[in-house]
């Protein structure tokens, strides 16, 4: 049997489950493939979203063997998925509820693929209409259009459908229990995807959904489902951290400080705006990043 590309759609403990880009005649369509031992030899990882070529198909097992990864267009490391041309992160505004610094790392985090960042935010039927667009007019000061949706009215449903169609592949990241497999399974109804109440005093998710998966959302667009996480850790460059924030970023074209290694806390000539939002998140997170590399350095 011949070679043939996929995408990596899953990974389970020691398989990867391969979509076949066209299956030769009796060959499903989805393969259970190992790796070659050459590959993991090499510390090549594979993250679902790689384009694969498998080899040694055996079409009645449905099983396959991974020979190659392709170079990647793009890497988010949290969740892992390599070359997503979208990343939509999920925030609910109530269970749980908006909480802002978490909010921004999961943005940071987003930003720093270089990819498309949108921002949704879920449950939009738990609060009254006020309170969203206030929510909304303040995501728009961080430089976001942010579309509220609901899976239980089905609000902002179309306009997600409509943004995910012209992207081939969307990785969906945020909180747990903030409804990223619910709005799915509201995408996709033949999905079923489990979802899991919210619970305690804060109404954390329970760390339901247990793996990234990539799912069809239309004819050359997938979707990946990802378990949500409370925390995302800080990107840690700081001389890129100011470009992480697009109410920075679009300040800092033309270039409006004297000079070139300007970080915008409080340098002579330094010409940006203080009055945004997130400038304090910003000095503070410049702040726990030179922190980090000055003991890195010393360590
Ligand atoms: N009121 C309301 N509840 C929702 C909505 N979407 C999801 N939920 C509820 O929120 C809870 C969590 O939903 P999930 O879809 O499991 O959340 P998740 O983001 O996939 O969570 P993890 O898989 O743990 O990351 C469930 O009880 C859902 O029924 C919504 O739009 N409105
Ligand atoms: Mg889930
Ligand atoms: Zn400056």
């Amino acid at each position: 049997m011949s070679d043939a590309t996929g995408i990596v759609v899953a990974l389970q403990a020691n398989y990867l489950e391969v979509e076949l880009d066209s299956a030769p005649e009796g060959v499903p369509p989805r393969l259970l493939c190992t790796r070659r031992t050459r590959l993991s030899h090499r510390g090549e990882v594979v993250h679902v979203g790689d384009r694969v070529v498998v080899e040694a198909i055996d079409s009645v097992q449905g099983r396959a063997v991974v020979a190659r990864v392709d170079a990647r267009s793009s890497l988010l490391s949290r969740p892992p998925v390599a070359n997503a041309s979208t990343v939509v992160v999920a925030l609910a505004v109530e269970q749980p509820g908006f909480d802002p610094d978490q909010a921004s790392r999961f943005l940071l985090t987003a930003e720093r693929t270089g990819l498309a960042v949108e921002l949704l935010l879920t449950k939009a039927d738990l609060v009254s209409r006020d309170h969203l667009e206030a929510l909304q007019v303040r995501l728009q000061g961080w430089g976001y259009a942010p579309i509220a949706v609901s899976s239980r009215t089905d609000e902002g449903l179309d306009r997600v459908r409509q943004r995910l169609s012209a992207s081939p592949l969307t990785v969906v990241c945020g909180p747990s229990g903030v409804g990223k497999s619910s709005l799915l399974n509201r995408l996709m109804p033949h999905l079923a995807l489990r979802v899991g109440a919210v619970s305690g005093r804060l109404q954390r998710g329970r760390h339901t959904t247990r793996h990234v998966e990539l799912f069809p959302l239309a004819e050359g667009c997938r979707v990946a489902d990802t378990p949500g996480f409370n925390r995302p850790d800080l990107p840690d460059e700081p001389r890129e951290f100011a470009l992480l924030f697009p109410e920075l970023r679009h300040q800092l074209d033309p270039w409006p400080c004297r000079f070139r290694d300007c970080l915008h806390r409080a340098e002579p000539g330094c010409g940006i705006r203080r009055d945004w939002e997130r400038y304090d998140l910003y000095t503070t997170g410049l702040e726990e990043l030179s922190k980090l590399s000055r003991s890195s350095r010393a360590g």
